[in-house]
């Protein structure tokens, strides 16, 4: 390129040189353009406006008659109307922004045989030393160039939205005069109501959120003669580089732009529900700013009661358990003006990510679906009763927390004791032998808001049930019971088997054993059945002689006469 140019400047030497060897002709203009930038996207023509700086002197002796430095500013004029003077319109053609050249006037191009004023002799060729420094036409528009333009857009800036931008703005030579950057802060402004220069007003419109533009709007849809600051001079085309940081209007509502809805889903969010979910935040331009992820838990809240900003109160409206959306919410239904400080910019747009692990209602109860109901079902489990089953538990996004799966024999309890979370116990109520459930247990029916080793707070659970073995129970506080009507009346005589009018340890055993067998009483399940009935006979024994007789149970039995104990 450098080549290039000196050879250009070269051959426009020898071709003034050439004119100079006639001393007759009326010579022209000449050009010498001494410094050419490496970039020249447009040159002068006739009638285009310029802006340059200058300096003028005698070419006969070097004396300087003008400078633009010394009126401090730039001089601005029309090419080719006239305005100035003949030589210098002929030798601003062509010329580039950052283009340097000495223009040789001569004199029946300038002040002729008069000269001017007494700055200018008679017969003075004039060399002008011109930087030029801004182009532009009456005829020019906004010019937009776009450097990068996201995939996805789902929406492009419009008249009266609310957007916020990052730029850096310069003159056409380059020299910065604005930048957002310097003050670590976005540039928030309403589009279409005045409050930018009309350029920018038409420069930002159809805009997404992370595209980068180049805008150059001339003077006269800029600052005009009118300067912006002190870095901005007088009829300048101004070149802005934006890029889009956030896009919202004031009657923007909530929207949902993707959703993931499991296949199969009985139930909806709806106000007064209890969610718990995880969700990554971010800004518009993908920047994130908060999750729940990192906080290993979920967010949990009540829907709808104004416990989270109201378009998130919106956005958990509806929503799958395992569903998962992604919801954008405008400022004025989040954060507003104020922000969140060192976190969220105000007048920020916000798009979450969401994902359903689960909800419930205060008010909901265990919720029971039977799986598998074997063709005989008629004992079925009930308080008291012993039982022995196998059980996954998991939450409702599938994470399995406990199994019996992980023990050598399935799980054994007693119903009705407490034994066991209140939900799980009525889950394994009314269930016979063989049967499968799963069965929804809300947190208030579980571990509660606080949770358990494993199970987080308010978690709703999952219970897979299978009844493995039912052995039906006595009441609390009982070893035995008789199944028929009381027993035999008289009872010493049916226990003395032998009618030796004593019953030892082994008598009695025996007598309770024949009971069970013969569906006649029962006893206590899921215990030692030797060790309940060596109790129930030292119970008898009163006089610890290893025998009961006759009167010991008759004292007995008139001290609990209305109890099926022994
Ligand atoms: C200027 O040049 C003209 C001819 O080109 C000549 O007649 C005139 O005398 C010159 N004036 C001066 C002051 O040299
Ligand atoms: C004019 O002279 C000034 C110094 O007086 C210099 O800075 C400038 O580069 C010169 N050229 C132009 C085109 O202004
Ligand atoms: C502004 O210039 C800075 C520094 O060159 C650059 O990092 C930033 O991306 C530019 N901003 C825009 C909006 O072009
Ligand atoms: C912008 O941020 C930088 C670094 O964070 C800081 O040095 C500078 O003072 C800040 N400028 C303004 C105007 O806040
Ligand atoms: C410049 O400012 C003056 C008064 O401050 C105003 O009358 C004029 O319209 C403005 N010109 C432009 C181009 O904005
Ligand atoms: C915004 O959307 C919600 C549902 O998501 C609806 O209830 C509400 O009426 C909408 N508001 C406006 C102003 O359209
Ligand atoms: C989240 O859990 C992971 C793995 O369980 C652990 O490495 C990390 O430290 C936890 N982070 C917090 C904030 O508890
Ligand atoms: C949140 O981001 C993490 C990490 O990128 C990702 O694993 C997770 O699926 C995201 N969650 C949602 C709801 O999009
Ligand atoms: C528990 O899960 C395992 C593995 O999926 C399964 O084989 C078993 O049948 C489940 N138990 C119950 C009670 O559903
Ligand atoms: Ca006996
Ligand atoms: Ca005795």
């Amino acid at each position: 390129m450098d080549l290039f140019l000196s050879l250009l400047s070269f051959l426009l030497h020898l071709f003034s040189v050439n004119c100079d060897t006639d001393p007759d002709a009326f010579v022209d203009v000449k050009v010498d353009r001494y410094f050419m930038p490496t970039r020249c996207p447009r040159e002068v023509q006739s009638e285009d406006f310029v802006r340059y700086h200058f300096n003028g002197t005698l070419q006969a002796d070097g004396k300087k008659f003008d400078s633009s430095h010394d009126r401090s500013t730039a001089i601005v004029s029309q090419v080719g109307s006239g305005n100035l003077l003949t030589g210098l319109d002929r030798g601003l053609q062509g010329m580039c922004v950052n283009e340097r050249r000495h223009i040789f006037v001569p004199p029946h191009l300038a002040f002729g045989t008069v000269g001017a004023g007494g700055v200018i002799p008679p017969n003075a060729t004039l060399v002008y030393d011109v930087l030029l420094l801004d182009i532009w036409s009456t005829d020019d528009t906004v010019q937009i160039r776009t450097l990068y333009k996201p995939e996805k857009c789902v929406r492009a800036s419009a008249t009266s939205d609310f957007v916020r931008y990052h730029y850096n703005g310069t003159l056409l030579t380059g020299q910065a005069f604005d930048s957002s950057h310097r003050r670590n802060a976005t540039y928030d402004t309403y589009l279409g109501q005045g409050e930018l220069i009309p350029g920018m007003e038409e420069g930002l419109l159809g805009m997404c959120v992370g595209e980068r533009r180049v805008v150059i709007v001339p003077p006269f849809l800029g600052y005009g003669e009118n300067v912006s600051g002190t870095t901005v001079p007088p009829q300048a085309t101004l070149v802005y580089e934006v890029l889009m940081i956030d896009v919202f209007n004031s009657k923007d509502n909530v929207t949902i732009t993707a959703t993931d809805v499991p296949e199969h889903c009985s139930r909806r969010t709806k106000t007064g529900d209890f969610i718990r979910y995880h969700y990554n935040g971010t800004f518009q331009d993908g920047t994130p700013f908060d999750s729940s992820y990192r906080r290993n838990s979920t967010y949990n809240t009540y829907i709808g009661l104004g416990y989270v900003i109201r378009g998130m109160d919106q956005a958990l409206q509806g929503l799958c358990c395992g569903e998962k959306r992604r919801v954008v919410i405008p400022p004025h239904l989040a954060y507003g003006e104020s922000g969140v400080e060192n976190l969220i910019p105000s007048w920020t747009v916000l798009v979450f990510d969401i994902h359903v692990i689960d909800f419930h209602n205060p008010k909901d109860s265990v919720e029971i679906r039977t799986v598998l109901k074997p063709p005989n079902c008629k004992e079925t489990s009930e308080a008291n009763d012993w039982i022995q089953y196998r059980y996954n538990c998991s939450l409702m996004d599938g994470t399995l927390l406990y199994s019996s799966e992980q023990y050598d024999s399935p799980s054994v309890t007693t119903l009705g004791v407490n034994a066991v979370i209140s939900g799980l116990e009525t889950g394994l109520s009314g269930m016979c032998v063989g049967e499968r459930r799963e069965v929804v247990i809300p947190p208030h029916w579980a571990h509660g808001e606080n949770g358990a080793s494993g199970v987080p707070g308010s978690a709703v659970l999952l219970f897979e049930l299978e009844l493995v073995k039912l052995q039906k129970g006595v009441p609390d506080g009982f070893m035995f019971v008789w199944l028929d009507d009381g027993g035999p009346d008289p009872l010493f005589p049916a226990m003395d088997l032998n009618g030796d009018k004593q019953v030892p340890l082994e008598e009695f055993s025996e007598f309770i054993k024949l009971q069970v067998q013969e569906g006649k009483g029962r006893l206590r399940p899921g215990v030692d059945q030797e060790s309940i009935i060596r109790d129930m006979f030292y119970n008898q024994d009163s006089n610890r002689d290893g025998k009961i007789l006759e009167e010991e149970v008759q004292l007995k039995d008139d001290t609990v006469p209305q109890r099926d104990e022994f």
